[in-house]
């Protein structure tokens, strides 16, 4: 039995429409792809009426070969339009719910800082390097040698009754200035040399508000041929423009084992003088310890306390605040 082309025709068209029908109704992109197999599948819908032309007259195939081909491009063309409408829908549908309010304020972190002492001992290396000086470091536990003998205080001298001093079992000490690193670098290298030391140093000091057990030094020596006393107040004198701006400076004669002449620095500010700091020309004495003819080279130092320091130019009435970690504290630096 053959089957009529109209039957056929028929079908197809049927087919275009339910299909359309179809896609017009489903909502999900699941339910389409179920559509796209049921119709254009290889056991679908199409296949199925396809089946068929094998029955019809030969002359009338290309025909509906050529029509069934239209159906299949337009049942293509309905799913991916609608494939396009669905994902389309999905993504305003995501849209509407996942809204980002970019006016909501931030999560803040915390934010570390540089601690006061840190930031005044790099201010200074900052200026002393920019003078030509080289940092030097050493030990914190010292032989008596390099933080007295060598620094011109014998056995008996007085100058080891004021520095009360943790000695250890073993015979050695903590370091109560930085002094034996000056000492240590001159063994090392000849003159001119231009040095500067930072470091915790230790003394059995009372421990009250203006004084603790530990606390930082900062030492400088300069060696040189015709170093004079001129060199040394006009080095000081710039180290403090350039860290506490234009201020009146003045030296008083003072007393240091180490160094003859002596001198002690104040800063005017808000109308007090303020001590900053300690200096004077390298003792001979020093110099013939670590092998420099003092009759060929003079040289200067100062020294000061990084915790009085940053007292005088923070206006702190009690150090150990700086050492307590409270951030309200630390964080207003
Ligand atoms: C000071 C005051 C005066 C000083 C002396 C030396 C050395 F090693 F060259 F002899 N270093 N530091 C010195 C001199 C330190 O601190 C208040």
């Amino acid at each position: 039995m053959t089957i009529q082309v109209t039957d056929l025709e028929a079908q197809l068209q049927e087919l275009g429409q339910n299909a359309q029908a179809a896609v017009t109704e489903c909502q999900t992109l699941d339910d389409l792809e179920q559509l796209r197999v049921s119709y254009l599948g290889k056991k679908g819908k199409l296949s199925g009426v396809l089946g068929a032309m094998g029955k019809l007259d030969a002359g009338d195939r290309p025909r509906i070969g050529a029509l069934a081909n239209e159906v299949k491009e337009l049942v293509q063309t309905y799913l991916d339009e609608k494939r396009t409408a669905l994902i389309n829908a999905q993504l305003e549908a995501k849209l509407q719910t996942e809204t980002l309010d970019v006016t909501m304020p931030g999560v803040y972190r915390l934010q570390g800082q540089i601690h006061p002492l840190n930031g005044l001992i790099d201010r200074t290396l900052d200026i002393f390097v920019g003078l030509g000086y080289t940092v030097s470091t050493g030990p914190e536990m010292e032989t008596d040698y390099y933080n007295f003998a060598a620094l011109n205080m014998p056995p008996d001298h007085p100058a080891r009754d004021m520095q009360d001093t943790f000695y250890l079992p073993d015979g050695n000490l903590l370091r109560t200035h930085t002094s034996p690193v000056q000492i240590r670098y001159m063994e090392q290298h000849q003159p001119p040399i231009r040095v500067i030391a930072p470091g915790r140093v230790y003394r059995r000091d009372t421990v009250d508000a203006t004084h603790a057990a530990v606390f930082h030094q900062i030492e400088l020596l300069a060696v040189d041929e015709g170093l004079r006393f001129t060199d040394l107040k006009g080095t000081i004198k710039e180290f403090l423009r350039q860290m506490f701006g234009d201020l009146p400076v003045r030296f008083r004669a003072s007393y240091f084992p180490f160094t003859e002449p002596s001198a002690e620095v104040d800063l005017q500010w808000q109308g007090r003088w303020l001590e900053v700091l300690g200096c004077g020309m390298v003792d001979p004495n020093v110099m013939q310890a670590v092998g420099y003819d003092p009759e060929k080279y003079t040289g200067f130092a100062a020294g000061f306390g990084v915790e009085r320091f940053a007292m005088v130019l923070h206006q702190l009435d009690d150090i150990r605040r700086v050492y307590t970690s409270d951030l309200r504290f630390l964080r207003q630096f």
